[in-house]
């Protein structure tokens, strides 16, 4: 009621009451929300947000379920070439995951207000983006083994932060997807461990596939933190719980430890326990890579892009025949 009349201000006194009603009412919105921030009340669909926080949010979970479903790709490489039926089996219900995860984190990113189509045309048109580590070659059949233990660990370790995240349809989509990403993780070591139990040219394979894809691994975490811009706000509203240093930290003190138990070596002559900070000192990471890739140029980009828009142009027919069907059965 009192943004319907505010636009009377100037003209009586009993108009400008109103409109410092309507200022409080904004500034009351904004306590509500910070306040259940701070005691950590989830931020639901139907309650007031600022703007900018929708904003955040939308950037952050469509980016995250474009790189589901764009990291289906260099895995479904693999499914035809996987050496025997149960590999191939696991590999098919890895992908399938993977496209699960992408259509729940679009589902929760729609309650935010903006059209899964829409999404879906910044993806294609390169305005959205997704994650880096998709963007590198499928070379060899251990590099399976090394994205489910290293691409779904580094995503445990991200996610799992998430699922406590203030926004509740986020949150809770990463509570189920965390259980899913347990078991690409495992399922990917396991792989390795049994190569590395294999002759020289299998365990030469899992080094080599370790090799590639330490670094792209590292940098799934984003920005060292002082370059990061959006940290901050993120982290304030509760979005990120932890930075993206502290996280990628968490990640190698949990993986090194891994690595070490199967033979596998990490490719960083830097990396060593520090006995003081209880924690591996490291390498630095290549972080003009990073920015080639996260800007368009990196070794995969424009064919995993070229994949996505041919996928969509080809289901167009099956889309069309779903809606013909569904307004069928309306009637
Ligand atoms: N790749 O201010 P910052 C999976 C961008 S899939 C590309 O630190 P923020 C799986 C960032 O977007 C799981 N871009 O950003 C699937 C920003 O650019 P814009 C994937 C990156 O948002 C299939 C700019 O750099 N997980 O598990 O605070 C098979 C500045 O960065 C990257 C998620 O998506 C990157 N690595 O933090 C197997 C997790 N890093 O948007 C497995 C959800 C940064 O301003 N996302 N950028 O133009 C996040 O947790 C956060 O968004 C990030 C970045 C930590 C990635």
């Amino acid at each position: 009621m009192a943004r319907n009349i505010g636009v009377h201000t100037v003209v009586t006194g009993f108009s400008i009451k109103f409109v410092g009603m309507e200022t409080m009412d904004l500034a009351q919105r904004e306590k509500t929300f910070e306040d259940k921030i701070k005691s950590g009340i989830k931020i639901e669909p139907k309650d007031w947000m600022p703007d900018r926080y929708r904003k955040q949010l939308i950037r952050m979970m469509s980016q995250h379920a474009h790189s589901e479903i764009v990291g289906m790709l260099p895995e479904g490489n693999w499914i035809t070439r996987a050496p025997s039926l149960s590999r191939k089996l696991t590999l098919l219900a890895k992908v399938q995951d993977e496209a699960g995860h992408g259509l729940y984190i679009y589902s929760a990113t729609e309650t935010l207000g903006i059209d899964r189509l829409e999404m879906i045309s910044q993806l294609h048109t390169g305005k959205a983006k997704y994650s880096s580590i998709f963007n590198y070659p499928t070379t060899n059949w251990a590099d399976i083994g090394t994205i489910g233990w290293l691409v779904d660990g580094a995503a445990i370790v991200n996610q799992t932060a998430l699922a406590k995240c203030s926004y509740g349809p986020y949150s809770r989509a990463m509570i189920r997807i965390c259980k899913e990403e347990n078991f690409h993780n495992k399922q990917g070591y396991q792989l390795l461990a049994h190569m590395m139990e294999g002759t020289k040219q299998q365990r030469d394979m899992a080094q080599d596939s370790l090799n590639r894809w330490w670094w792209p691994s590292l940098m799934m975490f984003g920005p060292s933190d002082k370059d990061s811009p959006n940290s901050a706000e993120l982290m304030r509203w509760k979005v990120k719980m932890h930075s993206n240093d502290f996280l990628r930290q968490r990640f190698i003190d949990r993986t090194v430890p891994q690595a070490e138990a199967i033979g596998l070596r990490i490719p960083d002559p830097k990396l060593r326990w520090n006995e003081e900070t209880q924690h591996y000192d490291w390498g630095e990471i290549d972080w003009d890579e990073f920015y080639t890739v996260i800007k368009g140029n990196g070794p995969c980009n424009r064919q995993r892009m070229q994949a996505r828009v041919d996928a969509d142009v080809r289901g167009r027919w099956v889309r069309k025949a779903a809606e013909a069907y569904a307004k069928k059965h309306m009637n």
